[in-house]
């Protein structure tokens, strides 16, 4: 029997991927402190009796070690994170905290109580501004942003403290990942959350620049899949790999989804570009579907129209 920790677990990937352990049998223990993460999220968790939940922050010393040693676990999702590259700008001292002294604390607590594999939270950040055409695992990694920087450091110690004391690793560097559940409070808010909530308000959006920006627009249920897998599957080495689907959709085409769905709602108007913004951002999903037989299936359409229709 699998038991999984999942920090994090009140987050947008994080519940989804709780729910989807538990459809699959797997006994799930929840930790969160709710700093951005929200009860409402775990609604569907909590239903189930293979749930536990501990309301904790992972990042205070000591805090996650009690925990697993608490419980029995075959894995650790570590998702917990600070998650706004613009507030890890804002305060570099507390993304050290949340992104890189947490990512230590899981590290040591899977070693000093013998969990045999972590699971970490990547993010394409670790890239930063790349000119390739597709992103694969090989690309440089160039952070721009003490967020990007914290992840691409998560990474090495969790590799490290893997190679060093024998439990796997495997990081999984998500690309632009929506669906339900996704915070669409700040204006550094995924797009596809902001256009969810402005075309549910009635209100039109704000398309920075001509709209023909490209993101490789991943689905929440397709990301906590490979969480599922990478915590699961028996038989997996560490490694790193994008979780993303390998195909490109500009902006204009995100908001002739919502404009279809919304007709009465007013046109998107165009403003300058956002500074600092990327254009095109495309991975290659080749790593994740050879290593661990991951591939995303869920197209953006449909996605989409799931969101919209959804609570
Ligand atoms: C993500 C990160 C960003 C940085 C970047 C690095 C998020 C939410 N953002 O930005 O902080 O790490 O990746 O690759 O994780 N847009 C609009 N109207 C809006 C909101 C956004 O036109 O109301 C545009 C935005 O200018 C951009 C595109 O939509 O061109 C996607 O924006 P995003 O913030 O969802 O994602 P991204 O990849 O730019």
């Amino acid at each position: 029997m699998s038991r999984v920790l999942i920090t994090g677990a009140a987050g947008f990937i994080g519940s989804h991927t709780a729910d989807q352990l538990l459809a699959s049998g797997v006994e799930v223990v929840g930790v969160d402190n709710f700093r951005t993460g929200s009860k409402s999220n775990l609604r569907g968790a909590e239903a189930n009796a293979r749930f536990s939940f501990y309301e904790e922050d992972v990042a205070a010393a000591g805090a996650l070690d009690a925990l697993v040693e608490k419980n029995r676990l075959t894995a650790i999702i570590h998702l917990a994170a600070l998650v706004s590259v613009q507030e890890s700008m804002d305060d570099p001292a507390l993304n050290h905290r949340l992104n890189v002294d947490a990512t230590h604390y899981v590290a040591e607590a899977a070693r000093r109580h013998g969990v045999q594999r972590v699971v970490f939270a990547s993010s394409a950040a670790v890239y930063g501004e790349t000119d390739v055409g597709a992103i694969d695992e090989e690309t440089p990694k160039r952070p721009i942003s003490p967020y990007g920087g914290a992840k691409l450091a998560s990474e090495g110690l969790l590799l490290g403290h893997g190679a060093a004391y024998g439990f796997t690793v495997r990081c999984q560097r998500y690309f632009n990942v929506f669906g339900p559940r996704q915070d669409p409070a700040s204006p550094y808010s995924g797009v596809i959350s902001i256009f969810d909530q402005r075309y549910r308000d009635g209100r039109g959006v704000t398309i920075f620049g001509d709209g023909r920006q490209t993101r490789d627009f991943i689905s929440v249920h397709d990301v906590a899949r490979a969480n599922v897998i990478a915590a699961t599957r028996d038989g997996l080495t560490s490694g790193i790999a994008n979780i993303c689907t390998g195909r490109s959709t500009s902006l204009l085409d995100v908001a002739a989804v919502f404009a279809r769905h919304y007709p009465d709602v007013p046109a998107p108007i165009h403003g300058d570009p956002r500074h600092g913004d990327i254009v095109h951002s495309l991975g290659k999903a080749t790593v994740a579907q050879r290593e661990m037989g991951f591939e995303a299936t869920v197209a953006v359409a449909d996605g989409l129209a799931e969101l919209i229709e959804s609570g």
